[in-house]
């Protein structure tokens, strides 16, 4: 008895679970409604057999429970019901199965007015490209991938001159277009999923997959790696945004095309090196930082990594947080660097410099240390050198205080909680998991021996 009142109850809780639970789908946003249809249907034919078997299973241990007396009948054969039974299967798997069929078909036949994009996924960032005016893709190679071509664009391929290229986990599509994503990986499986879009496709290495939507809904959208793709698998995170076509006419014309980025070539160290005059105030002659004005060490950080930073400064996007005291302080530094040239350059001197290792300040126990920084190297470095294909700076030979604070203020939201700041996102992610001071003096002091 005690059993079957189990039963019921774990029919009666499932049943009110599914119509009361607040995890369902989000919102639709673009045209697969046929999908969540076909969802529902598997929904509600696996419903009413859940329902149906355990209740026929409750039924029966009340109906024919143990009594004095009683004697079951041996019954193996009954050609009549097992026929019934195997139609009525048939059936409810046919109706699971069929509308499935016809919808896989919808979704791996793209329309012929579909535009085109390119979702490009590594470890553990996104990036875009368009097919530019004419309309179509440059061949791109892994061979070709440097620090200064990160798509791993073919420069002799003319077709590619004119692709727009979109470095940044975010970018922008236009509502009402269908368009298929065309997705490739630089390293491992990843997967292109947006929730609301109802679409999530693999990424598959050494192959190119897609899948096509049409986002019908203006706004913004996470876009998720679903697939285990690593250890920072979960902070893979990047965006959507649908606009309206004439914005997103004007986003995609500010973004640069590859014959754009190749004329402007590489930052010149000759030029950035008069700019920086002005920074040796603060972060020392060979950039070697000093701690009373809470500057950091910045020579030999990756050229690409400073870019970053100093635009995200100049964008507000770092250093704009009320508590971001130190971070207020590179704010008005901008207004010397008036244009990208000039970032580039100083970008590119800065990582010639050779500083001098700061003197340790932090004391922690290095072995502990060193198994924290486990979760750490993937991004940081085995050596704390820093990876450039991670977007993950060396750690190494950065003033200990500076480590510890940039920690804390990821774990705080005061550095990486900026919208536009999906890098930044990513090590909040990771901060999380280093609540403890100690956890953090043990770290650091582990990088201290590097
Ligand atoms: C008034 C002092 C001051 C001057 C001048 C200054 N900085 Fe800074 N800079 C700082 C401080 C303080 C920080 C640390 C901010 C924080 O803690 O978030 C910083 C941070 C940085 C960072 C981020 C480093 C990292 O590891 O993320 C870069 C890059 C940088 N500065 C470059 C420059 C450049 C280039 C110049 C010259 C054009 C310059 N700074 C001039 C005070 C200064
Ligand atoms: C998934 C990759 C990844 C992992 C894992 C990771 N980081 Fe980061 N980290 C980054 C990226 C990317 C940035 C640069 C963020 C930006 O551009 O603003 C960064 C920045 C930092 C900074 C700021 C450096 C500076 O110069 O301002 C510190 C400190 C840091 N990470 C420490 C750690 C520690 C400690 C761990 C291990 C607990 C860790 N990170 C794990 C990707 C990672
Ligand atoms: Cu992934």
């Amino acid at each position: 008895m005690v059993v079957a009142i189990a039963i019921i109850l774990l029919v009666v809780g499932s049943i009110l679970f599914h119509f009361l639970s607040p995890w369902y789908f989000t919102p639709l946003a673009s045209n697969w409604e046929l999908i969540d249809f076909t969802v529902d249907i598997t929904f509600v034919v696996t419903g009413v057999v859940f329902v149906a078997t355990n209740l026929f299973m409750a039924y029966c241990i009340i109906r024919y429970r143990h009594r004095k007396g009683h004697r079951a009948d041996y019954n193996p054969e009954d050609t009549k019901l097992e026929s019934w039974l195997t139609i009525i299967t048939t059936l409810g798997v046919a109706a699971m199965l069929a509308p499935g069929l016809a919808v896989w078909g919808d979704f791996v036949t793209v329309p012929d007015d579909a535009a085109e994009f390119e979702a490009v996924g590594q470890q553990w960032h996104w990036t875009y490209r368009f097919p530019g005016e004419d309309q179509q893709f440059g061949n791109v190679d892994i061979r070709h991938i440097t620090e200064d071509n990160a798509f791993g664009m073919d420069p002799e391929d003319p077709a590619g001159q004119d692709d727009v290229l979109v470095e940044s986990p975010i970018v922008h599509l236009p509502v009402n277009q269908p368009i298929r994503a065309w997705l490739r990986s630089k390293d491992v499986l990843h997967d292109f999923a947006v929730p609301q879009f109802r679409v999530k496709m693999d990424l598959v290495p050494g192959h190119v997959s897609y899948t096509w939507f049409t986002p019908t809904v203006v706004g913004e959208y996470e876009v998720l790696c679903e697939e285990l793709c690593g250890m920072a698998h979960f902070a893979m995170r990047g965006r959507v945004v649908v606009d309206e076509p004439d914005d997103f006419d004007t986003w995609l014309e500010e973004q640069p095309t590859y014959a754009e980025l190749l004329a402007q070539g590489p930052g010149d160290p000759s030029l950035g090196q008069a700019s920086y005059g002005l920074c040796a105030a603060c972060h020392g002659p060979q950039g070697g930082g000093m701690q009373a004005l809470n500057a950091p060490r910045i020579a030999g950080l990756n050229k690409r990594y400073v870019e970053r930073q100093l635009g995200y400064y100049r964008d507000g996007v770092r250093g704009t947080h009320e508590l971001d005291t130190a971070g207020a302080m590179m704010r008005p530094i901008l207004a010397a660097l008036p244009n990208e040239a000039a970032i580039r350059n100083v970008a590119a001197y800065i990582e010639t410099l050779v500083p001098e290792t700061p003197p340790a300040n932090v004391s922690g126990d290095i072995e502990r240390g060193a198994e924290l920084y486990a979760n750490c190297l993937s991004c940081h470095g085995e050596n704390g050198q820093g990876i450039w294909t991670m977007n993950a700076p060396a750690l190494a030979g950065q003033h200990d205080w500076y480590i510890a604070a940039q920690l804390r203020n990821f774990r705080e939201g005061i550095r990486g909680s900026h919208r536009m700041d999906l890098y930044g996102d990513q090590m909040m992610m990771l901060a999380d998991a280093l609540p403890d001071e100690k956890d953090v003096n043990d770290i650091i002091a582990y990088l201290n021996t590097l």
